[in-house]
């Protein structure tokens, strides 16, 4: 039995009389499939942060005399232990080897006319994107279901065409790899709606001239008025205090490309707080086609007048009456570090968890496999979207083939022209590249493991260590419990954890996929960091005013999900299972009818019918269900899917910022019948062309069958953000936050978080306990000793930066800095 921790002399220890059974649970999971490689590598997280970098043994530091004679062993700090995956990962990315040769042969194209990065300007072609193909799920289910051989290999490769007065991005297909003398390139279509041999247009080529020969001009033709206003400049200089931007995606109507942007403070400390800063000046051009020459200033907008031309701005601004709206300052308002009087006792040590007995689950470090208790899944992750799950197996049996982001998007509304045109859709910024390490003890428990992640950019492959965590974590409520007068009994409730948080700009979202004892699987996210604001100024209907100047402009997040169920086998079903209220005759109740409620089961016969809302009072409930597997009750078996807090849709209807390029966000739950034409639900350039993108979502809904089949489950995610004083200077997790959970459903008999031994029965009788069972759980003691959390942050360390072209195997640093 596990006894109440207690401190240890000095502030910085703790004494823990824990459980401490050894290895017991590495191979518990998949026991036919992995096989368990006695490794222990890698993991200085949990030895750093219980015993600091002493190499004095913690056991010597222990002080027997401040607990009564007790020695209690040193807690174990085990890693996870390693496995071998069942198969290889076919989802995980490329090799060093693999991307730097797909690079090498790339340049060795002279049809592809690129340059390298290094050397490119706005008018060549250069390599965006050089990635893993992802294998269609036809064939990777041949593989690892049965004997099918290993789905070949390709690369999936990005252009950024520019070297054309019509610059584009083009997606190919290159392989088989390795390179060889059969390798080749096609144009990338099948997964996309749109039919453009794998291109879309590319809105903003000239990225650098927009400032120099456009922004900054104009900026400098009212320098006057900006420093009269504002004590600043934007002009490209050193000494500029302004910035100048605004809205994405860009205004596409009419042929024309227009432009919206605004002023903004910068900060004047470390701290990101500009999107906290707008100044309420926006100005609008035309900026079609490539040559700066033509492109057209279309006016300004100061404290909702607009201005068709600069003259006309400036002759008003400096006409008697003319009424100067105020400035928002950076300040100690919009920094996160700590002010205020200290609450009381919090400067005393925190509680925080341990894990005594290690890591207990496995994992395959190079295949990036991992299993924990029942549940077991691949990792991959991708620039666009970052981090999925793939072959998720409870009890050996696939729930889902595939489960991850496809998109966010944060919409925007005001009465401004900027913040009324913002519709971010991130996976353009992508994910992956801002899936930052992750601060130990802080994004994730002192005890958990990292594995690292990697992406493609200009030639270099950079990798964020520690950026994916896993970790088990002792919830702050049982799974079960029950008193009577005779005993009482309470279960622990422990769940697995593997997280991650990508911080796009302004706004840090974090994405945990959750594992239950019960066989429950959730996603969450949750989202912080700095709120895009909004100038005060005329927007009363589209926020709270939450600083002097400022507004909390309100906007709807959206993330969508996909969820690739296999409920016994592809074959599946929805089925919605509904509360209803009904007037019913009984036949034990005469001819008189009674108000009650029964329940309604319908299936979804075909995406005709798959574009759902959570229903009124969340009397429905979506089911995937396989006909074909009932249990021994005559009860179909499946998983249920229901919000475990609040979830959103976008309230825009028919979006002026996006027409076609997000319908994935309209509803709350979307099932589609699975196609390898199919697998996502957005591009990441669909805002380059928003009236015909890329992959337009509607698509994928044209009547097929949904019964007993193949299907997806595409899910959103989302908060309605009306940020309100409580989101200076930040977003809090707490609040902006969205789940959903996955749930057995007559999936097996009975509960099978029974099976844990983690759990106690205690009888009792006239006032004291007769009998204590503990199921044989592990009752044996240990000591953990804290260091200061100092020791783990020193070790931070941002990006490690591989080149790829020119690429030298003997030193893959070869002229790279880290940064
Ligand atoms: C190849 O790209 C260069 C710029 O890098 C450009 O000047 C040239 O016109 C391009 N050639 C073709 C055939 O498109
Ligand atoms: C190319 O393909 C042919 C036919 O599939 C095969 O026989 C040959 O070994 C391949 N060559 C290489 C270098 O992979
Ligand atoms: C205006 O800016 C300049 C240079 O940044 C600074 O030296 C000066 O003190 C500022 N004036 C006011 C009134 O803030
Ligand atoms: C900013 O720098 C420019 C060019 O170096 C100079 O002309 C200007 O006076 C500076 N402005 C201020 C406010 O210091
Ligand atoms: C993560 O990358 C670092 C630096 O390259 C390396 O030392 C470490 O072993 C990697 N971790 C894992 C789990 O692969
Ligand atoms: C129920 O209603 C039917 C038709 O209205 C009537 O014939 C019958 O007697 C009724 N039964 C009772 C138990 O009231
Ligand atoms: C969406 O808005 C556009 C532009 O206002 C309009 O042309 C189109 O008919 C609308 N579509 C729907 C389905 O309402
Ligand atoms: C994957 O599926 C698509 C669509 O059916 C097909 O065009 C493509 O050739 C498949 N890829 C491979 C490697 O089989
Ligand atoms: C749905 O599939 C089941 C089992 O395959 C079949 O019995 C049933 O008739 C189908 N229903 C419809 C409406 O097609
Ligand atoms: C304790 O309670 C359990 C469950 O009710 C019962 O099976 C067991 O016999 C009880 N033990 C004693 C000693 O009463
Ligand atoms: C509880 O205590 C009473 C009085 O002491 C005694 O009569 C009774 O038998 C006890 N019951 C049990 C279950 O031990
Ligand atoms: C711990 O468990 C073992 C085996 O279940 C048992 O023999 C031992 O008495 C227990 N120790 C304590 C302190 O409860
Ligand atoms: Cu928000």
């Amino acid at each position: 039995m596990r006894l109440p921790l207690s401190l240890s002399g000095g502030v910085t220890s703790l004494l823990l009389i824990g459980s401490l059974a050894g290895d017991v649970l590495a191979t518990k999971l998949d026991p036919s499939a992995a096989k368990v490689r006695q490794k222990h590598q890698g993991r200085k997280a949990l030895m750093r942060s219980l015993y600091g970098r002493s190499n004095q043994h913690p056991s010597d530091r222990w002080d027997k005399e401040k607990h009564h004679g007790q020695h209690a062993p040193p807690c174990e700090d085990t890693p996870p232990q390693e496995v071998d995956a069942p198969k290889e990962n076919v989802w995980y990315g490329l090799t060093d080897d693999e991307t730097a040769n797909v690079a090498r042969w790339l340049f060795g194209r002279p049809e592809l006319n690129l340059t390298v990065s290094e050397n490119a300007g706005e008018w060549d072609n250069t390599i965006a994107l050089i990635e893993l193909m992802r294998p269609n799920k036809t064939e990777s289910i041949e593989y690892i279901d049965g004997n099918g051989p290993a789905p070949t290999r390709f690369a999936h490769v990005r252009l950024n065409n520019r070297a054309t007065v019509d610059p584009y991005y083009a997606d190919l297909l290159v392989g088989p790899l390795p390179i060889s003398s059969n390798s080749s390139w096609e144009a990338l279509e099948f997964p996309y709606t749109r039919k453009s041999q794998g291109r879309v247009r590319n809105v903003e080529p000239d990225g650098e001239t927009v400032y120099s020969e456009w922004l900054f001009k104009i900026s400098a033709s009212i320098a006057d008025i900006t420093l009269d206003l504002w004590n600043g400049t934007a002009m490209g200089l050193e000494n500029d205090t302004l910035d100048i931007w605004g809205i994405d995606p860009l205004w596409q109507d009419d042929g024309r490309l227009v432009r919206w942007d605004m002023y903004w403070n910068m900060p004047t400390d470390l701290f990101d707080s500009e999107t906290l800063l707008p100044l309420g000046l926006y100005l609008k051009s035309d900026v079609t086609g490539r040559d700066p020459s033509q492109w057209k200033l279309l006016g300004w907008m100061y404290n909702d007048i607009f201005y068709e031309t600069t003259d006309e701005f400036r002759e008003a601004y400096w006409s008697p009456g003319f009424v100067k709206v105020g400035p928002n300052l950076d300040g100690a308002w919009a920094h996160t570090d700590q002010r205020g009087p200290v609450p009381p006792k919090d400067r005393k040590q925190p509680p925080l968890t341990v894990a005594p007995d290690g890591a207990r689950y496995s994992v395959d470090t190079d295949r990036k496999y991992v299993s924990w208790m029942d549940f077991s899944f691949y990792i991959s992750f991708n620039r666009d979207t970052g981090l999925s799950l793939f072959d998720i197996k409870y009890k050996g049996q696939r729930v889902l083939y595939e489960l991850g982001l496809q998109e966010a998007l944060a919409h925007y509304a005001g009465n401004d022209p900027v913040q009324s045109s913002v519709a971010y859709l991130d996976s353009y910024y992508g994910f992956g590249p801002y899936a930052f390490e992750l601060l130990k003890g802080y994004d994730c428990p002192s005890y958990a493991s990292y594995l690292n992640t990697s992406f493609y950019k200009s030639e270099e492959t950079h990798t964020h260590v520690d950026s994916l965590c896993l970790f088990e974590f002792d919830a702050d409520y049982p799974l079960a419990r029950h008193s009577t007068s005779d005993y009482v009994t309470v279960s622990k409730n422990v769940y697995f954890t593997i997280r991650t948080i990508n911080t796009i700009g302004n706004y840090d979202y974090m994405f945990s996929y959750n594992f239950h004892m019960d066989g429950t699987i959730g996603v969450e996210v949750r989202a912080s960091g700095y709120i895009q604001s909004a100038y005060y100024a005329n927007n009363q209907d589209f926020g709270y005013q939450i600083h002097d100047s400022l507004s909390g402009s309100m906007h709807d997040h959206v993330l969508n999900f996909k969820a690739d169920f296999d409920i016994l086998g592809t074959d599946n079903t929805i089925e919605l299972t509904s509360v209803i209220p009904v007037e019913k005759k009984f036949s034990w109740n005469g001819n008189k009818t009674r108000n009650t409620m029964q329940l309604k089961r319908e299936l979804v016969e075909s995406e005709d019918d798959g574009r759902l809302n959570w229903g009124f009072n969340g009397q429905t409930q979506i089911h995937v269900i396989n006909q074909d597997e009932k249990n021994k009750y005559g009860e179909y078996r499946g998983y249920r899917i229901l919000p475990s807090s609040g979830t959103a849709h976008l309230t825009v209807q028919n979006s002026s910022n996006l027409a076609n390029a997000a319908h994935w966000a309209e509803y709350d739950v979307q099932v589609t019948q699975q196609h390898d034409t199919e697998p996502f639900a957005a591009h990441p350039y669909n805002s380059q062309d928003i009236h015909d993108p890329p992959v337009n979502f509607e698509k994928f809904f044209n009547g097929e069958s949904l019964n007993q089949t193949d299907l997806v489950v595409w899910l959103n995610l989302g908060m309605h953000h009306v940020p309100h004083s409580g989101d200076l200077p930040n977003t809090v997790f707490t609040t902006a936050h969205s789940s959903i959970q996955f749930m057995p459903l007559n999936y097996l008999v009975g509960d099978p978080s029974r099976e844990s031994v983690n759990m106690v029965r205690v009888n009792y009788s006239n006032g004291s306990a007769t009998e204590i069972e503990t199921f044989g759980q592990s009752n044996e003691t240990c000591g953990v000793r804290l260091s200061p959390i100092e020791d783990q942050l020193w070790s931070y360390q941002g990006d490690v930066i591989v080149r790829k072209f020119p690429y030298d195997p003997n030193d893959p640093f070869y002229e790279t800095d880290t940064a």
